[in-house]
């Protein structure tokens, strides 16, 4: 397994419908805040079927793929877009396994999740994905590339 990189990365985050729906919105995205990373786009958004599809294309051919369609689609998402160094495969383990019952105590899916099928959160799987997806989730304008501005003696 590759160490994790020093790169700047931005990865595409997304609390699916059962996330929202639990009212997991808040402590999901305090555990990426609380890490360290940036909040560079945040936005609730019902998803078309278009787009599902396309996000999962890699997944077509298998047997679960119109239900993954349909549960995607069956209410808001909350979609993010999150920099930071090495921010992919970081926001995978603290994400955990696909199959939440085979993820750490500790991890998203491994504290709040049971079924594959109904895993709470979506994380980019490399930094090229991370592009990918935030641009297909995101129009030009929706994102912020920010700064701190704020005197940190303030804090
Ligand atoms: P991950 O979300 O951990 O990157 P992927 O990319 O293998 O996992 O799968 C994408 C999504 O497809 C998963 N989040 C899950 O919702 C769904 N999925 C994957 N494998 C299965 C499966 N065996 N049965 C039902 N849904 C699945």
């Amino acid at each position: 397994h590759l160490a994790a990189s020093l790169e700047v990365e931005e990865t595409y985050i997304m609390i699916k419908p059962d996330g929202v729906q639990r009212g997991l919105v808040g402590e999901i995205i305090s555990r990426f805040e609380k890490k360290g990373f940036k909040l560079t786009g945040l936005k609730l958004f019902e998803c078309p079927k278009e787009l599902a599809e396309e996000h999962y294309k890699d997944l077509q051919s298998k047997s679960f793929f119109p239900n993954l369609i349909s549960y995607i689609t069956s209410g808001p998402v909350v979609c993010m877009a999150w920099e930071g160094v090495g921010v992919v495969e970081s926001a995978r383990k603290l994400i955990g396994a696909t199959n939440p019952l085979n993820a750490m105590p500790g991890t998203i899916r491994g504290d709040l999740a049971v079924q594959t099928g109904r895993n709470v959160v979506h994380g980019s799987d490399s930094p090229e994905n991370g592009i990918r997806e935030i641009a297909l989730w995101f129009k030009e304008g929706e994102l912020c590339k920010w700064a701190p501005t704020i005197d940190p003696w303030l804090n």
